[in-house]
């Protein structure tokens, strides 16, 4: 065995073992090892020091100054711009008025919302949205067998919450599953269709193929192409992650270089997408300085200096979560619970030992305050940080709808613990769950339930008996929308820390259970994300006690999820690559004016 150095802390030593042989299948039989760190010492007051084993992730500080985030600032504030916002947003009103062919409409909706200002027009987009449906077999001849047309209305009637069946691409694809021959050179449309492909539910075999057809299409074109242009780049862009999996406000920033450059640009449309990006981006600095002041406050980042220190990654979760501007109140307290999931998250991760985990899981289930005294020191402040933002989120709730929620906040935390305490557990006795077994508990300890309840009393007013309840019981879409989320972590995260010594992620349950080889078991797991999609796609249309603006941000959690962990990379714990433009583009570098 190998003796490893890691601390600088006189009182540990640390010994690396061999990880090799880790994990048995079924009830702890086999060959068990502990973690890949132990460090054995410690302040103990028996003659015989106890072995506390600790695991460390090298977790790199935070790039993020606290006193640099105080000093954001943007010049669009006040008076001046808010008028000129107005006064655009009354032109594109007009605008709206105006336009009489459904296609335009379309097309104007469609670039409404790609440049992220749809959020000031909701009502004029119903109620046009609303009147294309109820014409949709009376008069058509505007669609003329034409597929991008077609394929348009497909995609935002049906991002609306209207029924269009998947047949309308019948009479645009044959039976072996590509399109006819005439629509060979119509990439437009192909493209179209391709995104369209994304809002399918499952069963719906016409989308399936169509999806898996325009996709090798498009790839292909790609690759014949030599010109790069602007239409090479919308297809390379669309083939990275389809429109429908998009975090929004990304999106509208890269939508925006696009639109400005292309032909028939509206230069009004233009003015107000940059106006309002920058408007929103200062309100985006103001939460983001009050949660620093918070989580500097708490003085978490230095008590746990174990844990990811990431209040602005955080930041950019809530952004991605909830981006228009009148949701700070969201956005703020999304970043401060964030940065307590994470501390805790990593506690139970990396730096507690078992005995420690069972305590705090304890002491959270009986939501005792008197229970802290059993914790070990650096467990109590991540215990009364938690206790303390849980409480004064119910008494915003209390204050302002005379609702005591705190059963229900407790509750939530009570289950996260305990996932991440079987998660401990299966770690500590190398054990492998299958895959259906792991899911069962990872779609909680991912947080995603957690998140969720606390968001809808962050956003909700009023709040109805019947949501209570399907909060209580999680219904579907927040477990569709939780699972991929786990999901998408496992494909960004799973490496790293099985290195470090974690549980067994869904990918390597997989290979287990399967024999499959590394690269088909991420194939897998990301053929049961686009499965999800198709679930979360159909249930946020069903019935549903949930506001569209809580729906939204479940769908925008698993949006962000594939953000940060794209290309199976772990955008959230590593900060200094892609993470770290985003935060620039998204909170510190406005758009040159038109
Ligand atoms: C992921 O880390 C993590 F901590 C997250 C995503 C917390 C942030 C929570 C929200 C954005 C709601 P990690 O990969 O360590 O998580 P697991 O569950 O795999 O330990
Ligand atoms: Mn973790
Ligand atoms: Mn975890
Ligand atoms: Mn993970
Ligand atoms: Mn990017």
């Amino acid at each position: 065995m190998a003796l490893l150095t890691l601390s600088s802390n006189p009182f540990f030593t640390f010994t690396r073992l061999q990880p090799s042989s880790r994990f048995c299948r079924g009830k702890s039989q086999g060959v068990c090892i502990s973690g890949p760190v132990q460090c054995t010492g410690g302040a103990k007051t028996s003659s015989q020091p106890a072995v506390i084993v600790r695991r460390t992730a090298s977790y790199q500080p935070s790039i993020w100054d606290h006193d640099y985030i105080q000093s954001l600032t943007s010049d669009y504030v006040g008076e001046t711009y808010t008028r000129q916002l107005e006064k655009l947003k009354g032109d594109v009103k007009i605008m709206l008025g105006q336009v009489g062919e459904p296609l335009h409409q379309l097309e104007l909706i469609d670039t409404l919302q790609r440049l992220g200002i749809h959020y000031h027009f909701g009502e004029e987009i119903k109620r046009i949205l609303h009147s294309i449906y109820n014409n949709y077999n009376r008069n058509d001849t505007w669609k003329n067998g034409d597929l991008y047309a077609t394929a348009l209305e497909f995609r935002l009637l049906r991002q609306h919450g209207y029924h269009v069946p998947q047949g309308v691409f019948h009479i645009f694809i044959n039976k072996i599953g590509t399109v006819k021959p005439w629509l060979n050179e119509d990439i437009k449309g192909i493209l179209c269709l391709y995104e369209a492909s994304y809002l399918s539910v499952e069963g719906e075999n016409i989308l399936e193929e169509a999806r898996d057809f325009t996709r090798n299409f498009l790839e292909e074109y790609l690759e014949r192409t030599v010109d790069q242009n602007d239409l090479t780049a919308i297809i390379n862009h669309a083939m990275e992650l389809p429109l429908h999996w998009r975090m929004l406000r990304l999106e509208a920033r890269w939508f925006i270089d696009v639109y400005e450059r292309s032909q028939g640009m509206n230069p009004i449309l233009l003015e107000l997408a940059k106006l309002d990006y920058n408007m929103v981006q200062a309100t985006y600095q103001e939460d983001l300085k009050h949660a620093s002041m918070w989580w500097t406050s708490t003085r978490l980042p230095e008590k746990s200096s174990f844990a990811r220190d990431r209040l602005v990654e955080n930041f950019l979760w809530a952004v991605g979560f909830i981006f228009e501007p009148q949701f700070g109140y969201c956005r703020r307290m999304l970043t401060k619970l964030i940065s307590l999931i994470t501390t805790i998250d990593d506690v139970y991760d990396v730096y507690g030992t078992l005995d420690e985990l069972e305590l705090f899981t304890d002491a959270v289930d009986r939501w005792d305050i008197n229970a802290m005294e059993q914790l070990p020191q650096y467990m109590k402040i991540c215990f009364l940080a938690l206790y303390n933002f849980t409480n004064e989120t119910a008494y915003d709730v209390l204050k302002e709808h005379d609702l005591n929620i705190i059963s229900y906040l407790r509750k939530a935390w009570a289950d996260l613990s305990k996932s991440y305490l079987v998660e401990a557990k299966w770690y500590h006795e190398g054990y492998m769950p299958s895959l259906q077994e792991y899911i069962n508990n990872a779609w909680i300890s991912i947080s995603g339930p957690l998140t969720l309840v606390h968001a809808y009393f962050f956003i909700t007013n009023p709040m109805t008996e019947e949501a209570l309840g399907c909060l209580e019981r999680f219904s579907d879409i927040i477990r569709w929308s939780s699972m991929i989320f786990r999901l998408s972590d496992d494909l960004g995260t799973s490496s790293d820390e099985l290195k470090r010594g974690d549980v067994p992620k869904s990918i390597q349950c997989y290979m287990y259970e399967t024999s499959a080889s590394e690269d088909d078991a991420r194939k897998y797991i990301g053929f049961l994300i686009d499965e999800t999609w198709k679930k979360m796609n159909e249930e946020r249309n069903l019935n549903s006690p949930f506001s569209q603006t809580f729906i939204g941000m479940a769908m925008d959690i698993p949006r962000m999820a594939q953000c940060m962990y794209l290309y199976y990379r772990d955008g959230y714990g590593v900060q200094d690559r892609e993470t770290k433009d985003h935060v620039k583009t998204l909170f510190i570098e406005p758009i040159s004016p038109v």
